[in-house]
């Protein structure tokens, strides 16, 4: 007879599902409540591999998840195919990126289709497309006139290998992000979005992501974001008339500085070195030639040499007026705070290394031995059971002295040598000292945060031209509206090889434009955006893709968005959804949206794994993703997949079986192929205990897969299924009403993870397609008591009764329920039990005398 043939389904439904393309999103007058279900969009660089056989796979569970309860789904895809990839292996292979990308993306549809996801196909974007980039442009533009783009010269993060600059968010462990080689300084101008004004709404809004995405990732953002609470200082530097500002997170110590440290590469170090000596002037270029050479990690890590440069000039300390010694070190970075700080050696670990290094005086402004009211001092007894003085090991002050022991004091403590700070504790002495510099007007309460500008300017071809026209008399200006699309010019005749400066500046014709204003020559940007602009505000553009009058339909917006679920890899985390994050709320400012967070809750996958390592093209253990359906089908695949463990954990391919997956598919399909009750059975009538697996099931996967456990879903399915098997084989058998109950419940639930076997299913049961549109059966809460098991009772040896009991029943009560049990009654007769071993659920063994 015939038997489950997965590729024979496999194409029977793919091309039932092209046909009638069942998953689009119901449209205005769909009154069903929505939800945008999203998977991160993919690169197409090359291939799919597992990872995205994971991600994509968790991303359909839920669409479908949402459908079967009742919701109007978005669940779009595109591809984010701009970028470097495309144009190094364009350069490789002497090819045009763009014939490169628009292949792999071809072959990305492929292998969706195969796979079954359930996305709404007539909604696909494409980055590089110009209807998309036109309105990157545009968001550039609408950014430029709120302030928010805009050019400055700094030195910024370069990589010498793409030759091109790169965010600090793509430099990792002081290498770059996608090529790995370490990352250098270099003094460019370039544009930048000011994300730096959301500092303090990215940061606080996080809060109400809290248990809606993974607290990793909430906590890596507000690392990247970083935010320090303290005081913005003013100090006079002796024959300079514009005061310097510091930033500090520990002004109560200001009557503790000895010393004032500048960055290196600060303007501020340039212009004093420039008054020093010669000798000084000398050893200042040599210091600042080294430095240049250093990474930032280098530079902050604290246990490496002091090293510095005494520029002969004098701060002096707005409180007492002393003059402290100005000295540039690269210890000091110079875009954090203001590039210069108050050293102060007594309480600061860096600043006492410094001043160790270089003979500075340290000066004890905390005294660390005085209690402080207010904290909950932890009391730890001795060996004699005597309580240990909290917070204070004998040491006298003079004991704890940092000149001596080269500890610096940062623990709390009372202010000493501190004026009218005197007596404080740390808390109360930041106040009153913020208090007194606000009314001398020296200081005042500052913020400070690790966040910079986004760097946006690349210097490379594959990206969005960025729209802005440089005229003649050095003004900058926007492209005019009416002129956008900027298109990318053709490829042809450019050398895109790296070089330093973008490939657009060789498209001499290109490069020729008029100033808008006078209609003299002028010249346009070459350099392209950072392809996380075009990331960051996707998820609106699916709202309507071809729309060429407008980045997105706001009315759309209100209805859709945020995204719901939002799924995808920790990579991210810090990046493209700190951006996305950001853009939201510049559009939120300009009316446009009416949330603030893009993204509701976020799935986080685990890795795909081959042999214990990531897999990748470079180390050869790449799996990919079209081939990885060849043999076992994309069901099998998809249900390996969730079946492999919790979402979040990594998966090792080796471990995953996809014929454990097939074996499991054609069981199930086999149940529905042997049902022979026709549709208007009535399931009452059917085996109960059947019945309760089904309903049981019905009631607990929702809930598993809100929670993510899609391979509790699963393994759930299974037992559905070999329960059912066992009412046709040995049981009522095939016509049980409650063998069709649960192959139906059995094709509803497995349409999440199995598509085309689920369809089939559904229509071996006599349904019209598509069982992926179908409403989820409600559970029939009389059938929902707990689970049972069958305990055996054995006196002297011999089973002589068995029990229903829960399943989690304890051993006092099996045992009371074995005692009282009939059966066992009658078998003991008038014999005493001497002995009970019990081990609850499964056995009570008796022994009597
Ligand atoms: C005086 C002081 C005394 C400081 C003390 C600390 C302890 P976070 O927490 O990272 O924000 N600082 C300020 N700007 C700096 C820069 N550009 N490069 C290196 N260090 C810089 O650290 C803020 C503290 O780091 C500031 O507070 C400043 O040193 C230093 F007992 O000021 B503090």
């Amino acid at each position: 007879g015939e038997g489950f043939d997965a590729y024979a389904i496999q194409q029977k439904w793919q091309a039932r599902w092209s046909e009638a393309d069942p998953f689009r999103a119901g449209g205005h007058d769909d009154t069903r409540p929505r939800k945008y279900v999203l998977g991160m969009f993919p690169y197409p660089s090359g291939d799919l591999h597992m990872g995205h056989a994971e991600s994509y796979a968790y991303v359909d569970i839920v669409a479908r998840f949402w459908r079967h309860r009742g919701y109007n789904v978005l669940n779009p895809i595109g591809w984010d195919s701009f970028g470097l990839p495309a144009e190094n292996a364009a350069i490789q292979r002497g090819a045009d990126p763009r014939a490169w990308t628009y292949a792999n993306i071809e072959q990305h549809k492929k292998s969706f289709r195969e796979y079954g996801s359930s996305y709404d196909w007539s909604r696909i974007l494409h980055t590089s497309d110009p209807e998309y980039y036109h309105w990157n442009q545009w968001l550039f533009q609408r950014l430029y006139e709120r302030d928010l783009a805009y050019r400055k010269e700094s030195p910024v993060n370069w990589c010498p290998h793409d030759q091109t600059v790169l965010a600090n968010e793509q430099v990792v462990d002081g290498r770059c992000e996608r090529c790995g080689t370490e990352v250098v300084k270099k003094k460019l101008t370039q544009w930048y979005f000011k994300i730096t004004q959301y500092a303090d709404r990215l940061l606080d809004d996080l809060n109400q992501l809290e248990g809606f995405w993974p607290s990793k990732v909430i906590r890596m953002q507000r690392n990247w974001i970083g935010r320090s609470i303290g005081a913005d200082i003013d100090f006079t530097i002796e024959g300079r008339d514009e005061k310097v500002t510091v930033f500090s997170t520990r002004p109560d110590t200001l009557h503790g500085a000895t010393f004032f440290v500048v960055a290196p590469e600060s303007d501020l170090a340039a212009e004093l070195a420039a008054g020093a000596s010669a000798d000084v002037r000398m050893r200042f270029q040599d210091y600042l030639d080294r430095v240049g050479k250093e990474s930032e990690i280098e530079r902050q890590a604290t246990d490496r040499p002091k090293t510095g440069v005494f520029l002969e000039r004098y701060a002096v300390n707005p409180v007492n007026g002393e003059r402290l010694p100005v000295w540039a070190a690269d210890y000091v970075l110079a875009d954090y705070g203001h590039g210069a700080v108050m050293a102060v050696p007594a309480h600061d670990q860096r600043d006492l290394d410094f001043a160790r290094a270089f003979d500075l005086p340290v000066k004890v402004v905390v005294d660390t031995t005085a209690p402080v009211t207010g904290s909950i001092p932890v009391i730890e007894l001795d060996d004699n059971g005597d309580p240990i003085d909290p917070g204070f090991d004998g040491s006298t002050l003079a004991d704890l002295d940092p000149a001596v022991t080269g500890v610096a004091l940062t623990g709390e403590g009372r202010l000493i040598n501190s004026g009218t700070l005197d007596g404080l504790n740390k808390r109360n002495a930041v106040a009153r000292m913020i208090e007194e510099l606000e009314r001398s007007g020296s200081g005042r309460a500052a913020k400070s945060y690790r966040l910079r500008d986004w760097l946006i300017s690349r210097q490379r071809f594959w990206g969005t031209p960025i729209p802005m026209i440089h005229t003649e008399d050095g003004r900058i200006v926007p492209v005019p509206g009416d002129q956008l699309p900027l298109t990318l010019p053709d490829v042809k005749g450019l050398d895109l090889t790296p070089k330093g400066t973008s490939p657009l500046g060789g498209a001499a014709e290109w490069m020729q434009t008029v100033d808008p204003e006078t209609g003299e020559a002028a010249l346009r940007d070459p350099d392209t955006m950072d392809t996380f602009v075009d990331s960051s505000w996707y998820f609106l553009r699916f709202l309507s893709p071809n729309a060429t009058d407008h980045a997105f339909p706001v009315e759309e917006a209100h209805r859709w968005a945020p995204v719901d679920s939002y799924i995808g890899g920790v990579e991210h985390a810090i990046l493209h959804l700190l951006y996305a994050r950001f853009l939201t709320k510049v559009l939120f400012d300009m009316g446009l949206v009416d949330f603030t967070e893009p993204f509701s809750s976020l799935i986080n996958q685990g890795m795909v794994l081959l042999s214990g390592s990531k897999m990748s093209k470079s180390k050869g253990n790449l799996v990919e993703f079209a081939a990885s359906m060849v043999d076992p089908g994309a069901d099998a695949v998809r249900v390996a997949i969730a079946f492999a463990g919790p979402v979040e954990d990594d998966i090792n391919w080796e471990d995953v079986s996809t014929t454990g997956a097939q074996k499991f598919l054609a069981r199930a399909w086999r149940v529905a192929h042997d049902v022979s009750s026709a549709p208007d059975v009535v399931w009452a009538e059917g085996d109960t205990a059947l019945r309760r697996v089904t309903h049981r099931l019905l009631a607990d996967a929702p809930g598993l897969v809100e929670q993510t456990k899609f391979n509790v879903v699963v393994a759930r399915l299974m037992e559905l299924v070999n329960a059912t098997r066992k009412v046709i084989d040995t049981g009522a058998g095939p016509a049980d009403p409650a063998v069709r109950e649960a192959a139906e419940a059995t094709a509803m639930i497995l349409d999440l993870f199995a598509p085309h076997t689920a369809e089939e299913m559904w229509e071996m049961l006599g349904y019209e397609p598509f069982v992926g549109l179908a409403t989820w059966r409600q559970a029939d809460p009389t059938l929902l008591v707990e689970d049972s098991v069958t305990a055996v009772v054995q006196i002297d040896g011999k089973v002589r009764a068995t029990l229903e009991v829960p399943a989690r029943i304890s051993s006092d009560e099996l045992e009371a329920a074995a005692r009282a049990d009939e059966r066992v009654l009658r078998s003991l007769g008038d014999k005493q039990i001497v002995r009970a071993i019990v081990r609850a659920p499964k056995v009570v063994s008796f022994s009597t005398r």
